[in-house]
């Protein structure tokens, strides 16, 4: 395999079929390719890839459950030539984040942030998170979502759309070798925004948990094919060229 000096080459924690690494391995190479590692200051948010920091080559900060924007974003005021990635799963940013990234979004502040939306609470063992689907079953949905009164999913991306501040907002998976080839351009696309000083970009990564999904590996990249029914794949806000 390709030597990505952005790693560290510690072996991850990740379950088999965890959509967290691939989503590591496509920052890391991009780190090296656009030569940000050394000066990119990197989150690590609460949920499984807390411990994010042990696998990088870069600096990187822990946040408190949820705060990560408001940290980086107070990390970029300071040092506006640094680079400035937050790095969040569903509960992390949807649930217990929401206000910070709404508000983090519509400052524009100039910073990328990475969601990496599994549709559960992965860390915690599997509890509902915004953005579980209708009728999946959880631990705390055992009757599957939405028959309890838990609403539907919330779909981040759309909703940050209508937001003035943010520059770029595009929505991926990491289910095929396609996805993955798009995840990687979305994601550099985003970067370069940052580096170009547009302003706030954003990109979800639709990612694979089995081991909470209580799948095999090759079920959970199909139930990605569910996920895409409630959030679609695609740009949202583009609007790079008229800044
Ligand atoms: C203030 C606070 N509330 C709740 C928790 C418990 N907690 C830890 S991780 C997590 C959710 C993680 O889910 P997600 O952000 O989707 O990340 P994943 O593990 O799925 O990647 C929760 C609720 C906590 N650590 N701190
Ligand atoms: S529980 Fe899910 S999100 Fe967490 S490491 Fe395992 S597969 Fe990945
Ligand atoms: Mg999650």
């Amino acid at each position: 395999m390709e030597e990505v000096k952005t790693l560290k080459g510690n072996s991850m924690h990740y379950c088999t079929g965890c959509g967290h690494t691939i989503v590591h391995r496509i920052i890391a190479q991009l780190m090296d390719e656009m030569g940000l590692r050394e000066k990119a200051i990197a989150s690590a948010p609460v949920g499984c890839a807390v411990l994010f920091y042990n696998y990088f080559n870069m600096d990187i900060i822990e946040c408190a459950h949820g705060r990560v924007p408001s940290v980086m974003s107070a990390i970029k005021r300071v040092h506006p030539d640094k680079f400035v990635l937050a790095y969040q799963g569903d509960g992390d940013l949807a649930a217990i984040g929401t206000t910070e990234t709404l508000h983090t979004a519509n400052r524009g502040e100039n910073i990328t942030v990475i969601f990496v939306n599994n549709a559960i609470y992965g860390m915690t063992g599997g509890q509902m998170a915004p953005t579980t689907l209708p009728s999946q079953v959880t631990t705390t949905t055992p009757k599957g979502r939405g028959n309890n009164f838990e609403g539907g999913p919330l779909k981040v991306c759309e909703l940050l759309s209508v937001l003035d501040g943010p520059a770029y907002i595009e929505r991926c998976a990491v289910d095929s070798a396609e996805g993955l080839k798009n995840t990687k351009e979305a994601i550099r696309k985003a970067f370069q925004c940052q580096l170009d000083g547009k302003g706030y970009s954003f990109v979800e990564v639709l990612s694979m948990c089995p081991t909470n999904w209580k799948m095999d590996v090759k079920s959970s990249i199909g139930f990605i094919d569910k996920m895409k029914e409630y959030f679609p794949l695609g740009i949202f806000k583009d609007v790079r060229n008229e800044r």
